[in-house]
């Protein structure tokens, strides 16, 4: 159990800001209790398991680069399987997060059949089950891998062929069980190829009614079985097709209304997904709450001078700040959390780079927590937005919103009342205050 990592000997301890050891964590206090709740009940960190254990650094334009044994060793897929899973545990429980996230895929290897897959999955969420068990680590989330095989080229739910979706469907199936039977709290649908690159050859009309009766099917079956978590659609606007139709939370919110699922099913949305959707984090955030369809979040982040899916773990304290304040000023999470859907640059080649990231990651947001809390408490963002509705409170925005007044009455009422010069929007002051915050909080 303790053998891949065994260079770090201990879980990473709080050490404090002050601190200049780099397997220490400097701002993530676990127990450290921020409005009234443990810092681990407010983040609910996850580690995933796809970039962390099944990815050897491998990019387009070359071979792997990290260290890791159990990938391509040309021995017994399922001993792999297994040497993974255990230096994937100890992991987990060195670092000390609560949870973790996987693809079917990424635990346990495809079989030569379909029902060889299947055993083997079985078998991969046995050890699965007594890895939980020893170390109290629990499963955020699980998910299928509907975007690596070839069969999935055009689609999985969208594919052109049914024959694909029905094996997608059997795919979902079984991953959505062993989702369950592992006690997950959510399940995943990041639809990875499910979008286009040409309307020459896509029906979109097609696609888009095969991706909400897949939907519909994975609702059925998560009652017919007494999953009680949430399905969370995965926004994304391109990459790796040019157009997903799972855009942004807006897109996904007109879909999941269309098909009538926004009871089952709410969103897990990935910062940088955000960013290349041409919108801010809380931004996203905040159009989810409103939808009441936030769900969890992939905390990974973007670059700013590239345009595409880079998964860096997360370094910028006010984006980050941004968001979190979002999430607080909404409620905090209920069944999701914070998934490092993060990896290591391929140069990153130290057992410990794989500590250094989630380290800093995990201290950027836990920093991200109590900025936006003491901002929530002292009320000195959340005064400025309330005084500037207040007049809606008043009988003419009741009377608008209630839905009594109409454009006649309305214009009746403006040629009988001045306009009223509107208070400052304060922008900058707020942003300045943001920075304050930044700067000072302990
Ligand atoms: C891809 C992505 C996925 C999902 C899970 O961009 O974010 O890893 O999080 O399938
Ligand atoms: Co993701």
């Amino acid at each position: 159990m303790n053998d891949f990592f065994s260079s770090v000997t201990q879980p990473i301890p709080f050490e404090g800001p002050e601190s200049e050891n780099p397997l220490a964590f400097r701002w993530y206090d676990a127990d450290r209790l921020v409005a009234g709740k443990p810092m681990r009940d407010h983040l609910r960190f996850a580690v995933c398991y796809w970039h962390s254990f099944a990815w050897d650094g491998f990019d387009i334009f070359g071979q792997g680069t990290l260290d890791r044994p159990w990938i391509g060793s040309g021995g017994d897929a399922m001993d792999a399987a297994k040497m993974k899973m255990a230096a994937a545990f100890e992991f987990f429980e060195k670092l000390g997060t609560p949870f973790y996230c996987f693809h079917d895929v990424d635990i346990a290897p495809p079989g030569d059949t379909l029902a060889e897959t299947a055993r083997n999955l079985d078998e991969m969420a046995t050890l699965a089950l007594s890895y939980q068990e020893s170390t109290g680590v629990e499963l955020l989330w699980g998910t299928a891998n509907l975007f690596s095989e070839k069969k999935y080229m055009a689609g999985a739910a969208t594919n052109p062929d049914p024959e694909v979706f029905a094996h997608a469907a059997g795919q979902i199936c079984h991953a959505l069980e062993t989702t369950h039977r592992l006690g997950g709290h959510n399940y995943v649908m990041w639809g990875g190829r499910e979008g286009y690159e040409t309307l020459l050859n896509t029906d979109y009309q097609q696609e888009r009614e095969q991706l909400g009766r897949m939907l519909a099917l994975v609702v059925e079956h998560k009652h017919k079985i007494g999953f009680d978590g949430p399905i969370l659609l995965e926004p994304k606007p391109f990459e790796p097709t040019k157009h997903q139709y799972d855009f942004d939370v807006a897109a996904c919110d007109a879909f999941l209304q269309r098909y009538d699922l926004v009871d089952d099913v709410k969103l897990n949305i990935e910062v940088n997904h955000a960013t290349l959707s041409g919108h801010d984090f809380d931004h996203e955030i905040a159009a989810a709450f409103a939808s009441n369809l936030f769900g969890s979040i992939d905390a990974n982040a973007g670059d700013d001078r590239l345009g595409w899916d880079v998964d860096r773990f997360p370094v910028s304290v006010e984006q980050m700040s941004l968001g979190m304040y979002q999430i607080l000023r909404n409620g905090g999470f209920t069944t999701g959390g914070l998934n490092f859907d993060s990896k290591l640059r391929r140069q990153s080649i130290d057992r410990e780079d794989l500590f250094y990231g989630h380290i800093g990651g995990m201290d950027v947001m836990a920093r991200s927590l109590l900025i936006a809390a003491e901002l929530l408490a002292d009320g000195v963002v959340e005064d400025v937005l309330k005084s500037r509705y207040q007049s809606w409170t008043n009988p003419l925005g009741q009377g608008i919103l209630g839905g009594s007044e109409t454009l006649e009455s309305l214009r009746l009422h403006a040629s009988e009342n001045d306009y009223v010069a509107p208070a400052s929007g304060q922008q900058e002051h707020l942003e300045n205050v943001v920075r304050r915050y930044i700067e000072q909080v302990r």
